[in-house]
């Protein structure tokens, strides 16, 4: 269970964004409005929300959920495979001192970006990305340890991150797109699949009983309702064009 979020609100820089999406530049006052009923959404999950301030040099700085890895114990402050990303850990990091007494760090040369790892209650799966190096998922291995958490490797392909594909809600079960589906290393869960012109609903957020969706992809809602899950659907389509997606948006602890 969740009882807090930490976000970002979007900055106006966001429409020069990192994007592979082809699909426009955000509408920034539009994304701004997404962006509050999200926050919404998951107070209404019950979360307290803390909300850090938009800042204009990083234009993908919203996506806060790359810049950490919360876990029990610890916050684990990730060094993104973007260099244009790398100065938003800073202010995440302050911020996470007031809830974390301790703090670890992703360090160079290796590199990690959080929206690559997939927390499934104690075991983590670390996504080898154009983000996530073999480094930086060793340095995150060793630091897991620790903390009694196990973790293993998932090599990608074509995707941005490892959740851009396949998210664990709770209870043995995960929602998976593409290639996803049949993976071994997924063999042992029960798995949803979604169909693959609704893949980018693959990213979606079990939040205390319930699963935030992006709007716009009634399949996947359908799926996961039948599996009786309560649903919500959000309108992320701003974020979407810069290749990002529900879970991006917030760290939960
Ligand atoms: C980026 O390319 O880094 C951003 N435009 C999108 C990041 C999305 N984050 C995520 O999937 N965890």
């Amino acid at each position: 269970m969740f009882s807090r979020a930490l976000v970002r609100t979007p900055c106006e820089a966001m429409v020069d964004g990192l994007s592979s999406a082809n699909l426009g530049k955000p509408d920034f006052s539009k994304a701004l409005a997404q962006h509050a009923v999200y926050v919404k959404a998951l107070r209404d999950c019950g979360l307290d929300i803390t909300v850090l301030e938009a800042d204009s040099r990083f234009p993908d700085s919203t996506f806060i959920e790359d810049t950490a890895l919360l876990v029990p114990g610890s916050a684990i402050i990730t060094r993104p495979g973007a260099p244009s990303r790398r100065g938003e850990t800073a202010a995440v990091k302050e911020a996470l001192k007031g809830f974390f007494t301790t703090i670890e760090h992703i360090i160079a040369p290796g590199t990690l970006d959080a929206g690559d790892i997939m927390i499934a209650e104690s075991h983590l799966y670390i996504g080898l990305s154009e983000r996530t190096n073999r480094e930086g998922a060793e340095q995150l291995r060793a630091i897991l340890a620790k903390y009694g958490l196990s973790s293993s490797s998932v090599p990608l392909r074509k995707v941005l991150h490892l959740k851009s594909a396949i998210a664990y809600l709770n209870n043995n079960t995960m929602v998976a797109a593409g290639a996803f589906v049949g993976r071994p290393e997924f063999r042992s869960y029960r798995i949803l699949a979604i169909d693959d012109d609704e893949r980018y609903a693959a990213n979606c957020l079990w939040i205390n009983g319930h699963v935030l969706i992006p709007e716009g992809f009634p399949k996947t809602q359908r799926i996961l309702e039948t599996a009786g899950y309560e649903t919500t659907a959000i309108d992320v389509s701003e974020f979407r064009k810069i290749d990002g997606g529900l879970s991006c948006l917030s760290l939960r602890f």
